[in-house]
C-alpha cells in the first residue's frame, strides 16, 4: 500500500496543468529528475537520519538514553523531501517522532544526541529528551509528546506568518493516528477560514502504536480529511524522496500563494516498533522485510543514482563514511558531555 499513492481527488487542488509535478505524478518514468546535487543532498540527509537513529538505538540499548525514544527509520524520505521544498523563512513542527525533522532542519547532530542522552550540552540542557527539543534559529518548533498537540500550534505558527506578512509557511507534521484527534479539525476550520499558510503533512506509517489505520477509523482516505472545510489534499508515495519533493514543491507553492492550507498524506512505513520498548507483535516480520527490501527510501535513491550514472559506488561510499564520522562524533560528544547540574532542576520551570 505504501508504495503506490492512490492520488485522491480534492475539492480545490493546486493547478495541475503547469509546472513539473503534474507530469511527474503520472509515473516515475515520465518524471523529470532534480539535479544531481539535489539528489545527492537527499541521499546524504536520509543517510544521516538513518545512521543517527541506528546509533541512538544502540545507545538506548546500552542504557545511555532513558525515557521514550521513537525512531523514524523507514520514514526518512518524508521529512527530507518536504524540507528541500521549504525556504529558510518556513517553520516546522512535529510529534515525538522528531529526530529526522530536526536533523534535516539543520540542527546540530551533536546537540541532538546530547539531548537524547540527557546531557547539559543538549538542545534542552538535557532536560527535555527525545520528544522535547526546539531550535528557533533553525525554525524548528518541536518535538511534542501529546498526540495531535502540534497541529493547533502549527496552525498558530501559520497565523504568525500571515500576521507578520513574512512570506513563510508552516509545515505541520502528524501521524495518521493523530488525524483522529478533535483538535485537528478545529485547527482545519480556522486555517481554512483565515486562509492560513499551513501545509499539513500526515505521515501515514500505517500503525498508531499497535493499531492499524482501518481498525481506528472508517474513513481511511486521509488526504480527504479536509473536505468538510474545503481544504484540498493529495497523497504521495512517502518512500520515494523524489516524489515527495516534487509534490511538496507543488503544494507548498499553493500554500505560499495565499490559497490557504493543504493536506498532504505521505504513505510511509516505520521499520522499528512504535518506540524502543515496543516489540511490534501486531505485524509480521515478513511485512517489514517486504517493505525494507522493495521500498526502502535510501536503497531506491541509491539504485536511481547508480542506474542513471549520476553517482558512482565510490562516491556513495564516501558519503557513507562522512555520515558515519558525523554520527560517531555526535555520540562521542554526547557521552563526553556532563549531565546537567542539579541546580538546573529549578531553572526553566514555568510557575
Ligand atoms: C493525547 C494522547 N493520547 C494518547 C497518547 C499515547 N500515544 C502516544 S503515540 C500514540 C499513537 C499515535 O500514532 P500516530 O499519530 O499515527 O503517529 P506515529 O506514532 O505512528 O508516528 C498514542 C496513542 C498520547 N501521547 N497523547
Amino acid at each position: 500500500m505504501c508504495a503506490a499513492p492512490r492520488g485522491g481527488k480534492s475539492p480545490k487542488s493546486p493547478k495541475s496543468g503547469k509546472g513539473t509535478a503534474s507530469r511527474r505524478s503520472s509515473g516515475k518514468a515520465a518524471r523529470e529528475l532534480p539535479p544531481r546535487d539535489k539528489l545527492l543532498a537527499f541521499y546524504r540527509d536520509m543517510l544521516l537520519i538513518r545512521r543517527f537513529e541506528e546509533k541512538a538505538g544502540q545507545l538506548y540499548g546500552m542504557g545511555l538514553i532513558g525515557g521514550f525514544c521513537h525512531l523514524y527509520i523507514g520514514q526518512e524520505a518524508v521529512c527530507t523531501g518536504i524540507q528541500h521544498a521549504l525556504t529558510d523563512r518556513d517553520t516546522v513542527i512535529t510529534s515525538y517522532r522528531d529526530h529526522g525533522h530536526m536533523l534535516v532542519c539543520g540542527m546540530d547532530p551533536r546537540r541532538v544526541m546530547a539531548e537524547l542522552t540527557g546531557r547539559a550540552t543538549g538542545y534542552s540542557k538535557g532536560k527535555g529528551g527525545s520528544m522535547h527539543m526546539f531550535a528557533k534559529d533553525r525554525n524548528f518548533y518541536g518535538g511534542h509528546g501529546i498526540v495531535g498537540a502540534q497541529v493547533p500550534l502549527g496552525t498558530g505558527l501559520a497565523f504568525a506568518h500571515k500576521y507578520r506578512g513574512d512570506g513563510g509557511i508552516c509545515a505541520t507534521y502528524f501521524g495518521e493516528g493523530a488525524a483522529n484527534q478533535g483538535q485537528v479539525y478545529e485547527s482545519f476550520n480556522m486555517a481554512a477560514l483565515w486562509k492560513l499558510p499551513v501545509l499539513y503533512v500526515i505521515e501515514n506509517n500505517r500503525y498508531a502504536m499497535g493499531t492499524p489505520l482501518a481498525r481506528a477509523t472508517a474513513s481511511t482516505e486521509l488526504a480527504q480529511r479536509g473536505r468538510a472545510f474545503a481544504i484540498p489534499g493529495a497523497q504521495v508515495d512517502g518512500m520515494d524522496v523524489v516524489a515527495v519533493y516534487h509534490k511538496a514543491q507543488e503544494v507548498a507553492d499553493y500554500v505560499r500563494r495565499g490559497e490557504g492550507p493543504f493536506i498532504l498524506e505521505a504513505q510511509t512505513y516505520r521499520y522499528r516498533g512504535h518506540s524502543m520498548s515496543d516489540p511490534a507483535k501486531y505485524r509480521t516480520r515478513e511485512e517489514v522485510r517486504e517493505i525494507r527490501e522493495r521500498h526502502d527510501p535510501i536503497d531506491q535513491l541509491k539504485r536511481l543514482l547508480l542506474d542513471r550514472e549520476l553517482a558512482t559506488e565510490e562516491e556513495l561510499k564516501t558519503i557513507d563514511r562522512e555520515i558515519r564520522t558525523i554520527v560517531n562524533d555526535a555520540a562521542r560528544f554526547a557521552q563526553d558531555s556532563p549531565e546537567p547540574d542539579p541546580s538546573e532542576l529549578w531553572s526553566d520551570v514555568l510557575v
